[in-house]
């Protein structure tokens, strides 16, 4: 193999030099010695036989070492598997996209099996020309290709009254980061005439939940997706296959995945999901209705709960993600010491708007307890607030929108716990 004196070389040299370099030493890294390790000086199983071949695996996946990174249920919230929802596992992922077979679902009545060469999307109402398109007629318009986090706005709703759930996948996860395919959705409005006193549109969705959201016109028409490809391949039926609205920076309920009509209204519709769900309950038993954009928001992913720290000392890697529905992620904060000293995190990965953005804080640890929190800045100045601030507005009922600051405790073992600090 041609890169072969690579990683046994210069590669290494450099990483050591690197580290040095930021100060965390060679003693502090703790690389394992050659000598008497027999993955060093025995030889592997896999070194011995002839693997599969290129007909094996038509279509990949990953490695049986790796079948444990998967989405997860909470098992209170999923009595009832087809209404209802599961996990992402951040812990688990790096770089900012969210592979296909791993984005967190939720469907209101279960997994549609659409078949594309059946499915229309019609767009009626307030328009001059009522339209009704097969995918054919979507993929011959003009489409683009945009980042784009989606997340349910109950994500987190489960820590209002205080930390409840033990690791990032479940108080964090329902959230995923994709790059989309699709036709602006003004293009298919454009097409159809949108009358003057057409304001609002409502997407449905063909699945058993018909599915229904108000959007204002302003927004179909500024940044909205008619999305057919994720990751670069088509949407997983879980996401909604063949078609699914992108609603950037929107709550994920807004989001209709199997997506079948486009009404345009002169005012809102207030169905069930903007009214009896998707409203804050108040502390003085008002709710606040039409909260759609999704507020800045970030979580370190490594260390926490389902990922302890493995060794005893020295050299470490925290990281996490943020994200904002208004923007991008300049600047992330991060503290070990629960407040006490902030440190600015360091960005890296692409920085797209109302995208994930993936952070990293490399420290020394000298073995003790750790209170680990991030704090998000987005591109408005907006700063992601604590818990408690949030409860002194909010009050104590609310499930959705909770952007609150998240603290693990890590003991002397490594060991991460969802914890909360005032
Ligand atoms: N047609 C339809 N669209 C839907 C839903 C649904 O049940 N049916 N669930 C909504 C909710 S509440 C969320 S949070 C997102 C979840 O998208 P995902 O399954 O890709 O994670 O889809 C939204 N779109
Ligand atoms: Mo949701």
């Amino acid at each position: 193999m041609s890169d072969n004196g690579k990683t046994g070389g210069a590669t290494r040299r450099g990483f050591l030099t690197g580290a040095m370099a930021a100060g965390a030493g060679i003693a502090a890294a703790g690389a394992a010695r050659a000598e008497g390790d027999p993955a060093i000086t025995e030889l592997q199983p896999w070194n011995q036989y002839l693997g599969d071949g290129v007909d094996a695996r038509p279509y990949g996946y990953p490695s049986e070492f790796e079948k444990h990174v998967k989405r997860r249920n909470v098992e209170w919230l999923t009595a009832d598997t087809v209404s209802s929802v599961n996990f992402t596992p951040l812990h688990e992922l790096d770089g900012i996209i969210t592979p296909n077979g791993l984005c967190f679902e939720r469907h209101h009545a279960g997994i549609a099996e659409v078949d594309p060469a059946k499915h229309r999307i019609m767009i009626n109402g307030l328009v001059d020309t009522p339209l009704v398109f097969t995918m054919e007629d979507l993929m011959r318009f003009p489409r683009e290709n945009r980042v784009y986090f989606l997340e349910c706005a109950a994500n987190s709703g489960m820590e209002w009254r205080g930390a409840q759930l033990n690791g990032c996948q479940f108080t964090h996860g329902m959230i995923h980061n994709v790059m989309y395919t699709g036709v602006p959705l003004r293009y298919l409005l454009e097409e159809a005439g949108v009358k003057t006193n057409g304001k609002w549109v409502m997407p449905e969705g063909a699945d058993a939940s018909a599915m229904t959201r108000s959007i204002p016109l302003e927004k179909a028409m500024d940044d909205c997706l008619v999305a057919f490809k994720m990751n670069g391949e088509a949407l997983r039926p879980e996401q909604g296959y063949p078609v699914r609205l992108v609603v950037p920076g929107w709550e994920g309920n807004m989001w209709v995945k199997w997506l079948r009509r486009i009404e345009v209204g002169d005012q809102p519709w207030h169905h069930r999901e903007e009214t009896s769900k998707y409203t804050d309950l108040m502390e003085d038993g008002k709710a606040r209705r039409f909260t759609w954009e999704m507020d800045a928001k970030s979580v370190i992913t490594n260390p926490s709960p389902q990922a302890p720290i493995l060794h005893s000392r020295g050299r470490t890697v925290l990281t996490g993600v943020a994200w904002s529905g208004r923007g991008t992620i300049p600047r992330v904060d991060v503290t070990i010491d629960g407040g006490k000293n902030w440190h600015q995190a360091r960005m890296d990965g692409p920085s797209f708007d109302k995208s994930m953005h993936r952070f990293y804080y490399e420290f020394d640890w000298d073995g003790s307890p750790l209170l680990l929190q991030s704090r998000a800045h987005d591109s408005t100045g907006y700063v992601q607030p604590t818990k408690d601030e949030l409860r002194a507005i909010r009050g104590e009922n609310s499930i959705y929108h909770n952007n609150g600051i998240q603290t693990w405790y890590v003991n002397e073992q490594g060991i991460a716990e969802n914890v909360e600090i005032s």
